[in-house]
């Protein structure tokens, strides 16, 4: 018996559960994953100085919004279709948006609400009310401490803020580390005690995950401008990476992850929608537009990475109008393209070289990512192909991979069958895609095509394919309509 079907027959018969391919997620990393694309807020006295990086000595006094209202943002970011907000609790110039008992340098000291505002508060409250997760950003660079550059005094100073962030505002999602180690308030640089942040993290929110340019569960991408590599594992060789000057170019391998990598370690895709990332009033003209932030937003979530959208609060408070316009705008294009309805896969009928068990070709295209077609053990290539209307033409292909069981895909081919008609040799293909990894989302962008049937070959593979999602869609460029749309308004 040849070996294909001798394989195809030992699946047809196999019950058990796939062998896993480590290494493998955490929990809290694919509840992470699953969210997908999340929003980051930059705020505080950069706002009102119109800098990115304060000096630490800017007076209190300048943080003064006139109506902040974090309801405001966190509705513009559930409408974009994010599921939770990570917000500069304290950024390098130190001045902390809480009102730390540890610092006079924070919100206590400002005239914003005369001293008894909270701003972690207001936007923790809002998620609450909104289903939206809740994050914080906690710069271990700080311009203004004067333990900073000391050793343990200043580790001690930065665990206790933390002790203070992760206990008083509800459950914490993601806790986000910024590499930047510069000077401080008396010319030194600290030499951040990384463990044991990290032990506080995990002493008091156990299910948050935590980012810095090396994870320890998600990394950076290797660059600021929001996309993740065509090529993209989840798994990272982290010995050889450091976090901000020592994380050297090529970021190469934080871009793509490293397929031999020891840990699993997915990427994050952080970029603003301005070219700052703390708002500049000068900038209102060069907000992203919608057709830009879907090319990033696949280009993120559609290549097994999150992305991850910065929005600058401005001085009054709010995320600002065109800000607001274009999230509304990249959601138009991402529920035309990929919305209820749109997937022309769902529910075909499909054929496999082989399926394990009941795992079969239709487990790929049911619309429940928790099932999958599977293979027998010791299979490297499968294909499945998936029945289309002829009539409606597509432009995408979306795979995705059971990541709980490890990230296996290597290389695959996207094609359809070399004819126009119903009466095609389906043994002559005509490719319209060839990529490599596929993890928890890849969108494979494919010319405009209207074919009988899409075929997917995984040429190569860590493990025995799994793959629980195959769908096709056609993407609509027009749909958010004009851009920019008109004057922005008076501020
Ligand atoms: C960088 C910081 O230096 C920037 O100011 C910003 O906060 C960005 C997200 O991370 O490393």
């Amino acid at each position: 018996m040849p070996i294909d079907a001798a394989l195809a027959l030992v699946a047809a018969m196999d019950v058990t559960p796939p062998a896993p391919c480590p290494p493998l997620p955490t929990p809290a990393q694919r509840a992470w994953q699953d969210i997908g694309f999340t929003g980051f807020i930059h705020f505080g006295p950069n706002t009102f100085t119109d800098r990115e990086w304060g000096h630490g000595d800017e007076p209190a006094a300048v943080f003064d919004p006139t109506a902040l209202d974090a309801r405001q943002w966190v509705r513009v970011m559930k409408d974009a279709g994010i599921g939770g907000v990570v917000i500069t609790a304290k950024h390098h110039d130190g001045f902390c948006n809480w009102p730390t008992a540890l610092s006079r340098h924070s919100v206590r000291s400002s005239p914003w609400k005369e001293g008894n505002g909270d701003v972690l508060r207001e936007l923790s409250d809002a998620c609450r009310e909104a289903g939206m997760r809740f994050g914080v950003y906690l710069s271990p660079w700080d311009r203004n401490n004067p333990a900073y550059g000391t050793g343990e005094a200043y580790n001690r100073y930065f665990r206790d803020q933390l002790r203070e962030v992760l206990t008083s505002y509800g459950p914490v999602f993601e806790v986000w580390f910024d590499g930047a180690c510069g000077e401080g308030p008396n010319g030194r640089r600290q030499q951040y005690d990384f463990p044991s942040f990290e032990r506080t993290v995990r002493e008091l929110q156990p299910n948050a995950v935590i980012f810095s340019d090396v994870g320890p569960d998600i990394r950076w991408v290797g660059n600021e401008q929001g996309w993740a590599g065509e090529t993209c594992w989840s798994m990272l060789k982290v010995k050889g990476h450091g976090r901000g000057a020592d994380n050297p170019p090529p970021t190469k391998s934080l871009t793509e992850g490293d397929e031999d990598g020891e840990a699993w370690i997915p990427a994050e895709c952080d970029v603003s929608i301005r070219p700052g990332w703390f708002y500049h009033a000068h900038e209102d003209d060069k907000v992203k537009g919608p057709a830009q932030l879907f090319d990033l937003w696949e280009r993120s979530v559609g290549h097994n990475a999150n992305f991850h959208l910065n929005f600058p609060v401005d001085r009054r408070g709010l995320i600002h109008e065109r800000d607001a316009a274009a999230a509304r705008g990249l959601r138009a294009l991402v529920d035309a393209a990929y919305g209820p309805g749109t997937d022309l896969a769902r529910g075909r009928t499909t054929a496999v070289s082989q399926a394990r068990g009941t795992h079969d070709g239709s487990k790929a295209v049911d619309g429940d990512p928790a099932t999958s077609w599977a293979t027998a053990d010791g299979t490297r290539e499968a294909t499945i192909e998936v029945e289309l209307d002829p009539s409606r033409a597509f432009d995408r292909v979306v795979l995705a991979e059971p990541i709980e069981h490890g990230q296996r895909v290597r290389r695959f081919r996207v094609s359809v069958p070399a004819g126009p008609g119903p009466s095609d040799n389906r043994r002559d293909w005509r490719t319209l895609a060839e990529g490599t990894t596929i993890g928890h989302r890849r969108i494979v962008r494919v010319p405009t095509t209207a074919a009988q049937c899409v075929r997917i070959e995984i040429l190569d593979a860590r493990a025995c394919p799994l793959i629980s999602h195959v769908g096709v869609h056609r993407t609509v460029p027009g749909a958010a309509g004009a851009w920019p749309p008109g004057p922005p308004p008076a501020p």
